[in-house]
């Protein structure tokens, strides 16, 4: 087992991005480290939160601003309950998602004004901060051809092609405002290439912290 610190690691991307793939890329590389970590997911992680994630994928209609709340919600129930437990015992914590899909999906997406979800993230995430984002940048006619072959699509997923194109937009801006936690791989490669980028980007990051 290894001494580093215990680190927060979020997972990003818009539709058929690949993050199932990138997921297992990062468990092996923490495996290897023998770090101890747990693995979780947003909207959801948490008994409370998976509940709100139900409402969240398969109401038939949802605000756009209740939609922003409900993410926060569970976001909140996932930190409270779940991620900075974790973190304070000394586990490295790897997130699908996280508050950067509330910017891209609902800043983006719907049309919600930054600073409201900048309020929400000071109240909710505050300190909790990620350490590394690993961004997953595919382009927006790939994922969907990927992603077009799930049987059942959730009520986020049903959305057309202009919807994916500003979250692709919105997760740019993010990357833009913070190159040193948000790391973009290019996932239109194949996947042994996408894999090799992302076992590079784990590798430099834990450089990071020994030095
Ligand atoms: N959401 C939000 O709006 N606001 C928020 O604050 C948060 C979330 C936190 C649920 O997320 C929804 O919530 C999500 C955003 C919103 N809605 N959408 N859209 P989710 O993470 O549970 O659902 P998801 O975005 O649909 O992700 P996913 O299905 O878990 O992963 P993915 O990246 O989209 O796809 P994948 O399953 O990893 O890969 C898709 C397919 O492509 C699969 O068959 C792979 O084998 C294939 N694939 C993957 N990589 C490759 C490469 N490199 N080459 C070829 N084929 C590949």
């Amino acid at each position: 087992m290894t001494d580093l610190k215990a680190q927060f690691v979020t997972l990003e991307g818009s539709e058929g991005a690949g993050k199932t793939t990138a997921m297992h890329v990062i468990t092996e590389c923490l495996d290897a480290w023998q770090v101890p970590y747990i693995t979780s997911r947003e909207p959801g992680g948490e008994y409370n939160a998976e509940q709100i994630r139900e409402l969240l994928l398969h109401s038939e209609h949802l605000d756009a601003k209740t939609e922003l709340l409900l993410m926060f919600a569970a976001r909140n129930e996932h930190l409270v309950k779940v991620i900075r437990p974790a973190l304070a015992a000394g586990k490295w914590v790897v997130s699908d998602r996280f508050v950067d899909a509330s910017y891209a999906y609902q800043g983006y997406g719907r049309g919600i004004e930054w600073s409201n979800i900048e309020f929400l993230e000071q109240m909710i995430v505050a300190e909790t901060q990620p350490d590394l984002t690993i961004l997953m940048d595919v382009d927006t006619q790939v994922g969907l051809e990927r992603a077009a072959n799930r049987s059942v699509k959730d009520r986020i997923e049903k959305e057309a092609m202009p919807f994916f194109e500003n979250i692709k937009k919105g997760y740019a801006k993010r990357l833009q405002a913070e190159p040193h936690r948000i790391k973009s791989i290019d996932a239109n490669a194949n996947l042994t290439a996408v894999k090799n980028d992302i076992v590079a980007v784990m590798q430099a990051f834990k450089n990071g912290l020994n030095q």
